[in-house]
């Protein structure tokens, strides 16, 4: 477990907000409510069809075939069925991509990490900000650690297909999510050489993609905060993924890496990091990434920071499998609070449940991979569930807390199939 007191630390945090603690920095909880309502309310867009027959989003660099890929706007989800022939890590043709705006391509030779601000022993600003190249960063120790990456709205269309709630965001259904092994230096290793002063609370790595915009507001380059604690702990700066140079939609030269912690943390193209005395702000931890809704405080809860659990069934929503002939249902889950050590199945609704098969040992930041034989004996409709337990007790709920921007979707899903 992380040495830190991450619970302390949202409250804390929380306070500062409410306090009105926050330096001035991006637009105004008014504004976002702006943008949030001429968004509209969301639309859930079929996994299959129109959208994914384009195979390609504006800005994404690698190609998308639809049968591996299901775009959404800048992104493009994972079909969760074509992960079923993979091994434990996600091939990175095969990753999902969540760009706020478009990838950019910077020049490994040119590029640069700025590391300024008020937690250095230097406190300088960010003109004449410590600087470290791609060289200095391979030369420190490297570390390989196996993680996954799922964006904080994996699973929000399923608040509208199955809570019959309306939420605001990207429509995912169970794909915003890989498992990588990332090798890069550790933040840490980079702050203490940079100089770190004992008071340093956060640290704020920011991207080299473009201004991110949305309804006609600028929220300036994709950011946000991470409390020192967690920056010592675990957090790297990759510049390898599952043994390749980064891909450039993925963060190439160099992205951060937050284990276990919401995707929006793992910053990618980083380009600069603000080490900071005092507590750091960015509309990605006030107005985005938090939970609003009647089921939180006034003014919304704490800034996410640990990924929720969920399952998912390597099989399209409403595959038909054939009556009377035994199929193995495979699938995969996971939790950022600790491994996944139960999955249980049911093929009647939720009636009757039964242990799947693990075919990994439980494991924190990753997945994993299960299954169970199953020979459907009528023919119809029939409604897939998995329902997974982790090492912190924590078991996925029937029903997911309702938040207006659909974060954390935990509830059990159900998957329905066609037998026939
Ligand atoms: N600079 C930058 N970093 C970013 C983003 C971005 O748009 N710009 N998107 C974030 C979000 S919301 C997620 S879920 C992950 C997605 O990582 P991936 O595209 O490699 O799968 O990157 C995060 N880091
Ligand atoms: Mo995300």
């Amino acid at each position: 477990m992380t040495s830190i007191s991450e619970s302390a630390y949202d409250r804390r945090r929380l306070r500062q907000l409410v306090a009105g603690g926050a330096r001035a920095d991006g637009p105004g909880r008014r504004d976002v409510l702006k943008m949030l309502a001429a968004a509209g309310a969301l639309s859930v867009l079929p996994t299959t069809g129109a959208f994914a027959a384009g195979s390609a989003a504006p800005g994404i660099v690698k190609p998308l075939p639809s049968e591996l890929f299901t775009v959404r706007g800048t992104n493009a989800e994972s079909n969760f069925a074509a992960l079923r022939d993979t091994g434990y890590l996600t091939p990175v043709e095969r990753f999902f991509v969540r760009n706020h705006t478009s990838t950019p391509q910077p020049a490994a030779r040119d590029w640069r990490l700025r590391l300024w601000g008020s937690g250095l022993r230097t406190n300088v600003g960010y003109d004449e900000a410590i600087t470290l190249d791609l060289d200095h960063l391979r030369r420190l120790p490297a570390h390989t650690h196996t993680a996954a990456i799922e964006c904080a709205g994996n699973g929000r269309s399923l608040y509208a297909s199955q809570q019959g709630e309306t939420v605001a965001g990207t429509p995912w259904t169970l794909g915003a999510i890989g498992v990588a092994r990332w090798r890069g230096a550790r933040l840490s290793d980079v702050l203490r050489r940079a100089g770190l002063r004992p008071d340093a609370v956060d640290v704020m790595p920011r991207g080299l993609d473009d201004p991110y915009v949305g309804g006609g507001i600028d929220y300036g380059r994709v950011r946000r905060p991470l409390p020192v604690a967690k920056a010592l702990d675990d957090v790297l700066l990759a510049y390898e993924m599952n043994g390749e140079p980064l891909a450039p939609d993925h963060g190439a030269p160099v992205r951060v890496v937050v284990p276990s912690w919401v995707g929006i943390s793992s910053i990618k193209w980083v380009g600069d990091i603000e080490v900071s005395a005092q507590p750091l702000y960015s509309p990605w931890n006030t107005e985005f990434y938090r939970m609003f809704g009647p089921a939180f405080p006034e003014g919304g809860g704490p800034p996410l920071t640990r990924q929720t659990l969920k399952s998912a069934f390597e099989l399209p929503f409403g595959a038909r499998l054939a009556a009377g002939a035994t199929h193995r249902l495979t699938g995969r889950s996971w939790s950022g609070a600790g491994g996944v050590c139960r999955v249980e199945v049911s093929t009647d609704g939720g009636v009757r449940w039964r242990h799947a098969h693990l075919w990994d040992e439980p494991r924190r930041d990753g997945w994993v991979r299960w299954s169970v034989d199953w020979r459907p004996a009528g023919v119809g409709p029939a409604l897939l569930l998995a329902r997974a337990s982790d090492t912190a007790g924590r078991t996925q709920p029937d029903r997911a807390t309702f938040n207006t921007q659909g974060y954390l979707f935990d509830a059990v899903v159900r998957h329905p199939v066609t037998i026939g």
